[in-house]
């Protein structure tokens, strides 16, 4: 053979077989994101856009205006609005800003944050002010929760971090395939299953979801596992017939343990703005929720959707995720979150 012809096919092997390990490399750096980083960043860096969204326009705004008016007023309900708050919540705000500078006879503009941050707290905590506004997994055994939501929210990276997080204080924990839509939906809760030291309950790709929630829920009983963490497919809050599947599985679970699930969350992607009140708006109909986990919070600037979601819905945000590694699951604490966006 001509050695030309060897070089040029040698070199061309080379490039395939180059090719194939950096696709290789960069699958697997994709699927374990979730394991590296093990230090705690604190949750001020994690909400960083949200932060600079909101003071960065705050201290525009002041600049601008400089003194206490209507405009002002104005230009603060808009900010509130863009940091996704709410209608309702942001009008609230804005009226107890309105007595705060009459009673305190504010009428320099840079004197409001201060004010417009406790507002806020106060708000929070007064919407979040009872006990089942954590997540209620103390004095149940097994503990079971429901994670529903619509496509790529992060429902199973949520179970994966819970998982984790329960197995390191020594609690058993099962998870449950219910996403049977996808063999890769379960073969990538098989993976979470094992690198956070959980069992799995699975079964093939297209069974009931209900059948395999109901094998689940038998063996944590006969087990007696500590945790059980039930994933199912990602649906649009719209589609009867999935809100319905949802009330089925639902039922399943109660049949082996009438008060189970213990927790019944929505998983709700932070970057979709208002349209998560109306996906929780609508789960909640077919569901009856007890909670939201609000995942994604590090990539947005609209962070303060967290702010509206209870203030208008009454179903109160238990968890946050705030990036892609386990120790990015924080639960939701009111004077945490407002330190970390105001301080
Ligand atoms: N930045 C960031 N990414 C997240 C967070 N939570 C989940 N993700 C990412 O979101 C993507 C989708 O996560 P999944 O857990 O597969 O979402 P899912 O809801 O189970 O998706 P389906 O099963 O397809 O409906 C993954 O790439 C996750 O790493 C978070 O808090 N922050
Ligand atoms: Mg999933």
């Amino acid at each position: 053979m001509d050695t030309n012809l060897i070089i040029y096919i040698t070199v061309a092997l080379l490039i395939v077989i180059c090719a194939i390990i950096i696709i290789i490399i960069l699958k697997k750096k994709k699927t374990v994101s979730i394991e590296g980083d093990t230090k705690q960043e604190s949750l001020k860096d994690k909400l960083a856009k949200t932060k600079n969204g909101l003071l960065g326009k705050l201290a525009e705004i002041v600049n601008l205006r400089g003194k206490v008016d209507d405009e002002l007023m104005d230009d603060l309900e808009e900010m509130l609005l863009q940091a996704d708050i709410g209608v309702q919540a942001s009008g609230d705000i804005i009226d107890s800003l309105k007595e705060e500078i009459k009673l305190h006879k504010i009428t320099n503009a840079n004197d409001i944050q201060k004010h417009l941050e406790e507002i806020i707290r106060k708000l929070l905590l007064k919407d979040y002010g009872r006990e089942a506004d954590h997540l209620q997994y103390n004095n149940v055994k097994p503990f079971v929760a429901l994670f529903t939501g619509v496509n790529g929210v992060g429902k199973t990276t949520t179970i994966a971090k819970l998982a984790k997080r329960f197995t390191e204080s020594g609690k058993s924990v099962l998870m449950v395939a219910g996403d049977t839509f996808r063999a890769a939906a379960i073969d990538q809760l098989a993976i979470w299953a094992e690198r956070t030291g959980a069992d799995i309950m699975r079964q093939q790709e297209g069974s009931d979801p209900s059948s395999v929630v109901y094998d689940g829920m038998m063996k944590a009983v006969n087990k007696n596992y500590d945790v059980v963490l039930i994933d199912t497919a990602g649906r649009q809050h719209t589609k009867v017939n999935l809100m319905n599947e949802l009330s089925k599985i639902k039922r399943t679970i109660k049949k082996i343990i009438p008060d189970a699930p213990h927790e019944t969350l929505l998983v709700v992607d932070a970057t979709t703005g208002q349209n998560a009140i109306i996906q929780a708006e609508l789960f909640n109909k077919a569901t009856e929720l007890s909670g939201l986990v609000l995942t994604k919070l590090d990539g947005t600037a609209k962070g303060g959707i967290v702010i509206g979601i209870k203030h208008q819905l009454d179903i109160p945000v238990k968890l946050i995720g705030v990036g892609e590694t386990y120790n990015d699951l924080r639960d939701f604490d009111v004077n945490e979150f407002v330190e970390a966006i105001f301080e």
